[in-house]
């Protein structure tokens, strides 16, 4: 393509570190997987691409400055919930600089009307690739982006939505992500000073076949992908050349849906003489453990698991389709292997009562995860949660970020907030003599622990919910 036809597009990660409510030490920084694979895409369809990462900077006085001095045909946004108000701010720059503005993301997919109203021309709503690549033909060349497959534009007031855009079927064939296009060094230090490696950030699959009843899925939705084993190698073999890469974070919704996918790759990265450590965010029914034996031969150092609940009764609601035996052999094998845990938990999902809350805080005693998040269940609009809660919503605006984040009650649950906070002390409380149990005398901890269960059955749980609390058992 002659270079003055060439579509210029701008990405921008609106993600600014310094701003993100989470303490900047636990937040854990990578670039945008999607935008690094979204600029190396339009590359290789013959577009000119630069992009502006603000996770590093202090405002998005960046954004302005690139929609001048390069004036690009389009500019493409990166959506969360979180960044939701600089996105409105970017795309009034973009605007007042006449450039065609669009969004995408999960945020924007899971509500582009919003978006559109927040001053958009349009929304990306599933995989981004082809899309972005049309609409910035089209803008180039002066066609109409209304209709497209996987496009929402608003047209008179009424939201014009294009029809689905069918997945990519081979993920193999997608080019290495475009790295070059951020400060990878920045990252890297900083995790180098952190932790003295260096850290980055791995895909081998996109979507996630399992169907939570209350997690979002708006860009993949159940669809699930997997690249093959020797293409993930030849992208961390590049990672390890390239920046001298010696930790990756797998950022896959599941890792390894296929144990015989993850026996090919380990086979993969030990022919190809790869030696790192890694983590993966995986489910317990996936992790037998001699398979986590291998794995942690293999080097992987960190596992995340939605354990979410340690009543069988909330996992089957849930819908989860694990077992507490599962949870409890995944977590025991962990142990046994040396491997960190990091358990997510979540309270006040709906027929949860006191009882199911303290089968999970003792599930949790009884493992004492090196790592831990526990959250108030968040119904996400597009899930079978939502659905069941929305006459009960309490009307909080979900994109405040304690909320999104899980800090907050946003339906009329079985309890007040009040109870869930204090759930969410006893955890933490909890978390804190595990780690305690190494160091003190175990009768202190034990008595530590006692008096708060026993403050809470008498006074925390009557005074919370006017109710009796169900008696604490022992282990
Ligand atoms: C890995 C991951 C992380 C990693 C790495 C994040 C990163 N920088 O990429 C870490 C742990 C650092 C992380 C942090 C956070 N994360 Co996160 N993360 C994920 C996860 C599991 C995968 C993201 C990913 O790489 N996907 C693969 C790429 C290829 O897909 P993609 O990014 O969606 O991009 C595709 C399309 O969406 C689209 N697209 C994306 N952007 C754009 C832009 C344009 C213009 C177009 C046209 C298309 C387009 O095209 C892309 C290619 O097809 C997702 C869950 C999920 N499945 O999306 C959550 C998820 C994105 N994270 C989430 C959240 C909330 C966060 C945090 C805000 C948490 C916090 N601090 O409280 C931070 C924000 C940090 C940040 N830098 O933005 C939420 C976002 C929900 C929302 N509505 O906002 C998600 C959806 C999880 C969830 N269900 O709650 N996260
Ligand atoms: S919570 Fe995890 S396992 Fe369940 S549907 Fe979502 S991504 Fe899949």
């Amino acid at each position: 393509m002659p270079e003055a036809h060439r579509p210029r597009v701008l990405l921008v990660d609106p993600y600014l570190a310094r701003e993100d409510p989470m303490d900047r030490k636990f937040v854990e920084l990578y670039p945008s997987l999607g935008l690094l694979q979204l600029g190396a895409y339009l590359r290789a369809h013959g577009c000119d691409v630069r992009m502006v990462d603000l996770t590093f900077a202090r405002d998005a006085a960046p954004v302005t400055e690139a929609l001048r001095e390069y004036a690009p045909t389009v500019m493409g946004v990166h959506t969360k919930t979180l960044t939701f108000e600089r996105c409105r701010l970017i795309a009034a720059a973009a605007r007042a600089a006449g450039i065609y503005s669009v969004a995408g993301g999960p945020d924007s997919a899971t509500r582009p009307g919003i978006y559109l109203d927040a001053g958009f021309d349009a929304v990306v709503t599933g995989e981004g690739e082809a899309a972005i690549v049309e609409i910035a033909r089209a803008v180039a060349g002066g066609d109409e982006v209304a209709g497209r497959a996987g496009v929402v534009v608003r047209q008179d007031g009424r939201l014009v939505r294009g029809p689905h855009r069918p997945y990519l079927k081979d993920l193999d064939a997608l080019p290495l992500p475009a790295w070059d296009l951020v400060d990878m060094d920045r990252y890297l230090d900083e995790w180098e000073k952190r932790t003295g490696e260096r850290r980055v950030a791995v895909l081998t699959s996109r979507g996630c076949p399992f169907d939570c009843s209350w997690c979002s899925k708006p860009t993949f939705g159940r669809s699930f992908r997997q690249q093959s084993p020797e293409r993930v190698v030849a992208e961390i073999c590049a990672l390890q050349e390239r920046y001298r890469a010696n930790y990756v974070r797998f950022c896959d919704d599941v890792f390894g849906v296929s144990r015989a996918w993850i026996e090919r790759l380990l086979d993969a990265m030990a022919e190809a003489g790869v030696v790192l450590r890694f983590e993966v965010l995986a489910r317990v029914d996936l992790l037998k453990p001699d398979l986590l034996h291998r794995l942690r031969e293999a080097g992987l150092a960190r596992v995340y698991v939605g354990v979410e609940s340690g009543s069988q009764k909330m996992l089957d609601l849930m819908n989860r389709g694990t077992r507490l035996a599962q949870v409890e052999r995944t977590a025991a094998a962990l142990r046994a292997e040396g491997i960190r845990q990091f358990w997510f938990l979540m309270l006040g999902y709906p027929g949860e009562t006191l009882e199911d809350i303290e089968a999970t805080l003792r599930l949790f005693r009884k493992f004492s995860p090196e790592e831990y998040s526990v959250s108030i269940a968040v119904p996400i609009p597009g899930t079978r949660f939502h659905e069941t809660v929305k006459a009960r919503l309490l009307g909080r605006a979900p994109r405040r970020t304690r909320a999104a984040g899980g800090g907050a009650l946003l339906y009329e649950a079985a309890y007040p907030e009040s109870l869930y906070k204090w759930e969410q002390a006893r955890f933490g409380l909890e978390a804190a003599l595990g780690k305690a149990r190494n160091r003190l005398q175990p009768k202190v901890v034990e008595g530590v622990g006692h008096v708060a269960d026993r403050f809470h059955e008498r006074v925390a749980t009557p005074l919370l919910t006017g109710r009796k609390s169900p008696p604490i058992k022992p282990e």
